[in-house]
This record gives C-alpha cells, sequence and structure tokens, in this order.
C-alpha cells in the first residue's frame, strides 16, 4: 500500500478505498480560524451537538486580526466562548497561523484533520492526512460524525536529486502547478516519495503540501521518518512520532517525477498559481512591494534565509517590504537571536503573526503595483488592489528582489548557508487556551454575528433566469471577495451578499436581488480556491438555485450542496456557450430527476434547448439535496 491508502484504511468507516468510489473516514483532529470559523461555530450551535468528540480540536484567530471596528473582536469574543464551552482549544491572536502553528504544535503522523481553510494539508509534512473543507463538514466532524468524500487517485511524486544554490521547496511545488495546472490536482492526493524527500526538512515539506490546495488536491502527504521525528523531538513531542512510509514498490494511481537538481527558481505571474516561468524567462521586472510570510513561507529556516540575505543591507529605495512570521514561536526566536534586528535594520515593515496581506487585510499595494510575495495565492484583486499583478516566489527570491527592487534569480548570488534546524524550538504555549482551564463559559455574541441563511426543501420546479455567465477558473475571491474591508462581516451574510462576484461582475448582486434569484453559469473548475463557505451562503441568500459548470472545485461543490444548491456538470462541456445572461431557465420535476438518476435536464425557455447536466450524488448527497442543505438533512434524520 501507499502511504496515503494505509492512513485511509486505518480511518476508513464505510465504503470501498477505490478510487471515484464512496468513503467515509474518522476525524480525530479539527482546526477552524475565525474567518470561517465563526460561521462554523453558528452552524456547530445549531447542531446541538454538546462538547466536540474529536481527539482534538482547535479554534484559531489569525485571518481577522486588523480590528479596524468592533466587528473582528467581537468574532473573536464569539469564537473563543464557543470553543472553550464545547471543549475546543483556542489559538489566540498574536499565537501565529493556524498551518503554521498546527503543524509546530499539534500535528500527528498517521492522524486525519480536517480544517475550515483550503491550507489545511499543510500538516501533509508530517505525514497527516489533512484535508480542507467548508465549516459545516469541520462542524459536524466535531460532532464525532465521519467525513465523507470521493476516494481519491493516489498521484505519486516521486522526488529525486536535491535542490541546488539558492532554489527552495517553493520552486519544488512551483514546478508541479507548472506541469499540473490549478486544477490537476482535482479528485487525487498527492504523495512524495523518493530519495528527494530525504532531503527535505519538514517546513519544507509543509511548504509543498500547503500550496499543494492550488492544484485542486483533496490533500497532499510526505511519508514520517527520521527528519519527521527530528522535527517533532525539536518541538518537544517525540512521543507524538509514528514512522509511517509507503510499502515499498507500491503501486501510485500515476506517478510523476521531479529532479530537484533542476529546478531554477520560479514565480507563479498574475493572476494564477499555475502562470508559472523561471524568473530567468519573467526577466528583471520592476518591483513596488515584496512580502514575506504566509502559511505557506513563514517558518523558522524560511525567515532566518531571508534575514541572511538581508543582514547588513538596505531595501530598494522605491520598495516597500512586509515580514510576517508564521508563529509566535518564529518570532520569537527570530527575536531572540537576533535575526529580527536584522531584518528590521534592512527596513523591514514587521507585521504581526497573522496571515495579514496574504487576505488583503492590509497592506493592499498602490495602483498597477508589482508585489511579490512568497504567499500562494496571486488571484485577481485578492491583494485588495485590482490593478496590481502579483508574482508567487521563494522567500531567497523575495528577499533579493527586496534589494534589487527588480524580480532578482537568487541563484545568480553566493549561496546562502543553509539552516540548521534547532535541536529545540522556542516552546511557550501560553496563548493557547485549553477548554479544561474554563468552567461555566457564556456565550458572547456581538450585535454583528447575524443567523446565517437556511436553505429551503427543493422545490419540484427550479426556475430563474442565467443571471451570469463566467469563463474558466473562477475562484473564491471572486464569488466572495476577502480583503480588510469586507473580512470584519464574515459573520453578517446580508451585507456580504452584496458584494458576490463583485470582481466578476459589480452588479451581480442587485441583479440577482432584482430577479428574485437565478443560475450561475461558469466554465471549468468553478469555485477554486478557499475553503470559505460564505461562496456558497452569499448566492444561497441571493436565491441562486444552481450552478451550472464545466466542472467544479472540490470544496466549493461541497459547500454548495451542503447548502442546498445544485452544482450541475454540462454533460456537452460545448453547451456553455449556448446559454447568455438574460435566459430563463427551468428544471422541471427536479426532485424526481434527482431521485432517479445523475442526469438532470435543464431547459431553456428562451433558446428552446436542453441541456443535459450531471449531478452525481451519493445517497447521502442526494438525501442533503432534497432536503435543503446538511442541516435540514441532519434535523430530518
Ligand atoms: C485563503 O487563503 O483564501 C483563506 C482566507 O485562508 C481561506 C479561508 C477563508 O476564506 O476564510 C482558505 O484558504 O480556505
Ligand atoms: Fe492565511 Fe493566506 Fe494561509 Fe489563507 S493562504 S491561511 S489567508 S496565510
Amino acid at each position: 500500500m501507499n502511504l496515503t491508502q494505509k492512513i485511509i484504511k486505518a480511518h476508513l468507516v464505510d465504503g470501498e478505498p477505490t478510487a471515484g468510489g464512496s468513503i467515509a473516514l474518522t476525524i480525530d483532529q479539527t482546526l477552524t480560524q475565525d474567518s470561517t470559523g465563526t460561521m462554523a461555530y453558528l452552524q456547530f450551535e445549531a447542531m446541538n451537538i454538546g462538547r466536540v468528540k474529536t481527539k482534538r480540536s482547535v479554534a484559531y484567530i489569525d485571518h481577522n486580526t486588523l480590528q479596524s471596528g468592533f466587528e473582528n473582536a467581537d468574532d473573536h469574543a464569539y469564537i473563543q466562548s464557543v470553543a472553550l464551552k464545547h471543549g475546543i482549544a483556542v489559538s489566540k491572536p498574536g499565537n501565529g497561523i493556524c498551518h503554521q502553528v498546527h503543524l509546530e504544535r499539534f500535528s500527528v503522523p498517521g492522524q486525519t484533520l480536517l480544517g475550515s481553510d483550503s491550507h489545511t494539508p499543510t500538516c501533509g509534512g508530517v505525514g497527516m492526512l489533512a484535508i480542507g473543507a467548508g465549516g459545516l463538514d469541520v462542524a459536524v466532524a466535531m460532532g464525532g460524525e465521519p467525513l465523507h468524500l470521493t476516494m481519491p487517485k493516489v498521484t505519486g511524486v516521486r522526488l529525486v536529486g536535491a535542490l541546488q544554490k539558492n532554489a527552495s521547496a517553493k520552486d519544488i511545488i512551483l514546478e508541479v502547478l507548472r506541469r499540473l495546472t490549478v486544477k490537476g490536482g482535482v479528485g487525487r492526493v498527492m504523495e512524495y516519495f523518493g530519495a528527494g524527500v530525504e532531503s527535505l526538512t519538514v517546513p519544507q515539506r509543509a511548504t509543498i503540501a500547503n500550496m499543494g490546495a492550488e492544484l485542486g488536491a483533496t490533500t497532499s502527504i510526505f511519508p514520517s521518518d527520521k527528519r519527521t521525528r527530528e522535527f517533532l523531538r525539536a518541538q518537544g513531542r517525540e512521543n507524538d512520532f509514528t514512522e509511517l512510509l509507503p510499502d515499498p514498490g507500491c503501486a501510485y494511481d500515476e506517478v510523476l517525477e521531479i529532479d530537484l537538481s533542476a529546478l531554477k527558481p520560479m514565480a507563479a505571474c498574475p493572476h494564477s498559481p499555475d502562470a508559472v516561468k523561471t524568473i530567468k524567462e519573467i526577466g528583471p521586472v520592476r518591483v513596488d512591494q515584496v512580502c514575506i510570510g504566509s502559511c505557506t513561507n513563514s517558518s523558522y529556516s524560511d525567515l532566518m534565509r531571508a534575514a541572511a540575505i538581508l543582514k547588513g543591507k538596505t531595501v530598494h529605495p522605491l520598495v516597500s517590504l512586509t515580514v510576517s512570521p508564521g508563529s509566535k514561536q518564529v518570532f520569537s526566536m527570530l527575536a531572540s537571536n537576533g535575526a529580527l534586528a536584522d531584518l528590521i535594520n534592512a527596513g523591514a515593515r514587521i507585521l504581526e503573526c497573522a496571515c495579514g496581506p496574504c487576505i488583503g487585510m492590509g497592506q493592499s499595494p498602490k495602483t498597477d503595483a508589482v508585489s511579490v510575495r512568497t504567499f500562494n495565492r496571486n488571484f485577481y484583486a485578492r491583494s485588495g488592489t485590482r490593478s496590481a499583478g502579483v508574482y508567487l516566489v521563494s522567500p531567497e527570491t523575495a528577499a533579493f528582489t527586496a534589494l534589487t527592487g527588480v524580480l532578482t534569480d537568487p541563484s545568480d548570488y553566493p549561496e546562502i548557508a543553509s539552516v540548521p534546524q534547532p535541536e529545540r524550538f522556542l516552546i511557550n504555549d501560553n496563548l493557547i487556551l485549553n477548554p479544561g482551564d474554563f468552567k461555566d463559559i457564556e456565550v458572547v455574541r456581538g450585535p454583528n454575528i447575524k443567523p446565517f441563511p437556511k436553505a429551503e426543501r427543493l422545490a419540484d420546479t427550479v426556475t430563474g433566469k442565467a443571471l451570469i455567465t463566467l469563463p474558466d477558473n473562477i475562484t473564491t475571491d471572486h464569488i466572495m471577495p476577502s480583503n480588510a474591508g469586507l473580512l470584519p462581516y464574515r459573520s453578517n451574510i446580508p451585507y456580504l451578499a452584496d458584494y458576490c462576484l463583485n470582481p466578476a461582475d459589480p452588479d451581480f448582486a442587485e441583479r440577482a436581488k432584482k430577479e428574485g434569484g437565478g443560475f450561475i453559469v461558469a466554465g471549468e473548475n468553478y469555485g477554486q480556491g478557499s475553503s470559505r463557505e460564505h461562496a456558497a451562503l452569499a448566492p444561497l441568500y441571493l436565491k441562486i438555485r444552481a450552478v451550472l459548470a464545466k466542472s467544479f472545485a472540490r470544496i466549493h461543490r461541497d459547500n454548495l450542496i451542503n447548502n442546498g444548491i445544485l452544482p450541475l456538470v454540462f454533460e456537452n462541456a460545448a453547451d456553455y456557450d449556448n446559454v447568455s445572461p438574460g435566459d430563463e431557465l427551468v428544471i422541471e420535476n427536479a426532485r424526481a430527476q434527482i431521485e432517479n438518476g445523475a442526469v438532470i435536464t435543464v431547459k431553456n425557455k428562451t433558446e428552446k434547448r436542453e441541456y443535459k447536466t450531471v449531478l452525481e450524488l451519493t445517497p447521502r448527497l442526494k438525501a442533503i439535496i432534497l432536503a435543503g442543505g446538511v442541516l435540514a438533512s441532519l434535523a430530518g434524520r
């Protein structure tokens, strides 16, 4: 067996684990973060579960930390109180980005982790099966229910050779994205193996597993080996170590080979993580901003290498450099060993250890800016500045670029000394609140926390206009944008709904309201990116009944189903061209059609055409769709 099959077998409670089959897995751990957490806990409360049933659940506060009004702080107070009341640990703001902290303090090889954030696979760096999902699915898992999913194919990524001068783990995942694209991982687990894996430390592996989310993969995973033991030992957690390796000669559904020695420093160009070119191919583009941090590249070694490059120098006069350490552990280690002073002296603007600019919480670049970031997403408008172009690079590329003011290939410079993993990381969990230490908690609810919309039982006739037709690869940042202005309203869907699909069409929400809802029509990979359930809840509020697309991203499709919206796939992709905005669409006998099979006929009354669409649903998902969402389905059980 490969590693993925082993962990799945150990957690399987239902189904046959053959690719494409439907399976159910027990979930050992969950995590939420605050921008998805408020909604997840409101839904958790609606389920009347009581205490969580998982081995460990952690609520992080790391996204909405700008606190430009009372809203964010209210959300923090709600999350802290509701979590502690229900047996969930709380990682307070200031403790760091959920994925970095979870890797450091809670990851356990061989366990399963479900997180309401698409980059939950970061913990695949230690051999966890770590999966991102919508808040509702995480709430259900906290209640002890298994996770239902389609058994993915397992893609073996064989790494051979070793990284050359100043190339980075980031360049490995950029190469995978270059080859497979942002939809190449859909329905797959990326399992890394081969001699090249041994040369990578846990934080390097975590960078790769993290950004596997941009492939659309279900998750990514590395073996748990002596490097993993070293990492856990240095975190004071050697007891959590178990060796977990694929069987020698095991089979994969497909294999991709990457020779690390041949990799050149690369960047993903605006506006897609798969628009990857070598830095040499792109050339010396003038740069206005450089941001180092995010859950992809903010480990101790990443920031130490950046600090080594910047030490004793000054950032280019026309560049603004920001650094956000991934966790309090990383931040305090940099402070005690002097690297923080090197960064400050070089002119870096030090931000708190949180998501920050990655989710547009501050540091939006200037008009038409070029921003070079060590992050994982450069989707259109995500930085908060629509005219800006974001390049995604390694910390080494970012640091040299900050000095030269143009996109710079780090392999043109002398080798940066490798940063040895500390014998012992600085361990201080004083910003993690343990539910056992708190009694008689009252849940605190600020005025910005509004009830979430609930889907209605599916009607027999589903009708409405095609409100918009969208191209391929529409991201959740298009569907439900997030930035410093909007993130405070994650618990206020009526407010957010007015911005639904705004980057694609500023009039969409108004039109949807005027028409009393309708249909969204889209191309391939609709809903790629974030796990935010808001990208389904805002359309639900606007009475969107179905999305017709050429294909869907996994988490978003689940979120639509969980909220009673039909994700229909054109059987014949060419039909996409036969729908125009304004066309009157109808699904007659919708309930019977869904009950009877996987092919649903949508009629276009305006064009007098019919489209065959596919809605493959397991019996459980069928029940959810017919009931009008997962909460209705659980209530009716
Ligand atoms: C992201 O990187 O897009 C986010 C913000 O972390 C999201 C979660 C969210 O939208 O709150 C994600 O990746 O799931
Ligand atoms: Fe935070 Fe960015 Fe990571 Fe999302 S991708 S969890 S916003 S750092």
